[in-house]
């Protein structure tokens, strides 16, 4: 059974980009909601408990379980996977992250292409989902948008930085604004302070 980790920082750590109000209830409500029904998933199908979170979404098309309980991991193992990797972007712990910082300017051509290229394809993208920068079975850096809890790890890829674009991560604040919410988000990324 997975558990909803603890944040290794305060709800209001992050104010005022994203509000303790906010933070608060994304994490002790809809993290905590998808952990749940992911290990009701799970509590179905022993072999499945021995595997890491994951590793099931890595396998997530050959695991042998019913096409409702297959679409349940995708959705809610996704939503636990996913916010585990968000906390851990935002932290403000973080420190600058040379190599990263060095890849994504040999990669994109400076950080501030990147930088744009990430924010358009986060506003850009239509309804609930995520977007990332990840790395490719080749290693190499890629930034796209995935919907709803769908991760990159049943792409095979390597999540490295994640923005939650669910209107629950941001609406308190910020309403229809996501523009806003992403431009300021950036400030919080501490890995990739310049
Ligand atoms: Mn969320």
């Amino acid at each position: 059974m997975f558990t909803l980790p603890k944040l290794p920082y305060s709800y209001d750590a992050l104010e005022p980009v994203i509000d303790a109000r906010t933070m608060e209830v994304h994490h002790s409500k809809h993290h905590q909601t998808y952990t749940d029904k992911f290990n009701a998933v799970i509590a179905k199908y022993p072999e499945l408990g021995k595997m890491s979170a994951e590793d099931i979404l890595k396998n997530l098309a050959d695991i042998k379980v019913d096409e409702a309980d297959r679409k349940a991991l995708r959705n809610h193992g996704g939503g636990y996977v996913n916010h585990n990797i968000f906390w851990q972007v935002i932290n403000p712990n973080n420190q600058p992250d040379q190599k990263l910082q060095e890849q994504i300017k040999e990669t994109f051509g400076s950080f501030a292409e990147f930088r744009k290229l990430f924010s358009d394809t986060a506003v850009n993208h239509f309804g609930s989902g995520w977007a990332w920068l990840v790395r490719d079975k080749n290693g190499k850096l890629k930034v796209y948008s995935l919907p709803n809890q769908d991760s990159p790890l049943s792409l095979g890829h390597e999540p490295i930085l994640t923005l939650d674009l669910w209107e629950h991560a941001y609406y308190l604040k910020y309403q229809n604004r996501r523009a806003e919410y992403v431009e300021n988000w950036w400030t919080l990324v501490k890995q990739l302070a310049q």
